[in-house]
């Protein structure tokens, strides 16, 4: 089980990640922008935590948190937002893509909603195997009325399958409230379908690895699906396109409100100071080797653009094949 040390680390090394690679994205070598989880780690730290090696996560198009908690390698991952050959997916499927399935993470995914298919398609072949390895599944209140995820939450509970539906609740899906798009509850979806749902404090790592141990427990055992909504607040900006276009949908007041919880906060209270400066010290050393890394590596070749297209492979216009 995961101390409090372990989900410091986890929550600073996304939050240092993260505001790293804002900064390249400002400098241009990190291209067409990211979605910042800053303000979110305490729900892929507290989620991933409370998995096996050999259980899987499917995530989205802020899935930057997800992939780091589960166990991917940083510099890696770096690479592949800056689209270089040594990144993780060969620079291919960038920041709304990235995917380690040695790992277990089935896949960022910028399809709103759609990664809920591929966890309960996940976990229904781990069954089938006989394995008791579970699926989890990161999505954001903006997905919570695509047809797809209540089609995998039908069959997950139809099936009893070992997934555990996991709603980044952070109040907007890009610029609309909430409360604007959904009618209902978001726990009720849930409750609709038979599979228990909690809401819980998403901005608590110890709170959130509490409520998925539990569901992970339940979904181990055989006994289905959970539902756990995490009441959380993104910090930044939906995407930092916003920095250029400065969309006015949330004051500043209510932002400054919004970030007086701070996860890294809320868990660097509960780790010693000497224990916490050792922790910083390597997370900064192990950003700088990523940053000297991504620089040293190559840009990819255009000619190989069309490589893992297609398994039967698929030559540029003008090849011979
Ligand atoms: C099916 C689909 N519709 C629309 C979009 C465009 N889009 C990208 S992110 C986003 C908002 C998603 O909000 P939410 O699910 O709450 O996640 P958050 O961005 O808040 O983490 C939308 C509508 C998309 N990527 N996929």
């Amino acid at each position: 089980m995961a101390d409090s040390a372990d989900l410091y680390r986890t929550v600073r090394l996304i939050r240092r990640f993260e505001q790293r690679a804002i900064e390249m994205v400002r400098s241009g070598v990190i291209v067409g922008g990211i979605h910042p989880y800053i303000g979110e780690e305490a729900i892929a730290a507290g989620v991933c935590a409370a998995l096996r090696p050999d259980d899987v996560i499917t995530s989205t198009h802020r899935g930057h948190g997800h992939v780091l908690a589960k166990g991917a390698d940083p510099v890696r991952m770096l690479a592949e937002l800056a689209g270089r050959e040594t990144g993780l997916n060969s620079g291919r499927g960038g920041s709304m893509h990235a995917a380690d399935v040695g790992v277990g993470v089935y896949g960022a995914n910028a399809i709103v909603g759609a990664s809920a298919a591929i966890a309960a398609g996940a976990a229904w072949s781990h069954r089938r195997a006989g394995h008791d390895r579970v699926a989890v599944t990161f999505f954001g209140d903006g997905a919570v009325n695509q047809g797809v995820l209540l089609e995998a939450m039908n069959l997950a509970s139809l099936r009893r399958l070992p997934v555990i539906f996991v709603c980044e609740n952070n109040q907007f899906a890009t610029s609309m409230r909430v409360q604007d798009t959904t009618a209902g509850s978001i726990t009720g979806r849930a409750g609709a379908f038979g599979i228990p749902a909690q809401s819980i404090d998403g901005m608590d790592p110890e709170t959130v690895l509490t409520a998925a141990s539990r569901a992970v427990a339940r979904a181990r055992a055989g006994d289905g699906p959970t539902f756990l909504e995490c009441l959380t607040y993104r910090f930044d900006a939906h995407h930092t396109w916003e920095y250029s276009v400065r969309p006015r949908y949330r004051t500043d007041e209510e932002v400054a409100t919004g970030r007086e919880r701070d996860p890294l906060e809320i868990q660097a209270a509960r780790v010693p100071e000497a224990v916490r400066a050792r922790i910083d010290e390597e997370i900064e050393d192990l950003l700088d080797q990523a940053q000297r890394f991504v620089d040293a590596s190559p840009e990819p070749d255009p000619s190989g653009a069309l490589d893992f297209l297609y398994a039967g492979g698929l030559r540029a216009r003008g090849g011979t094949a």
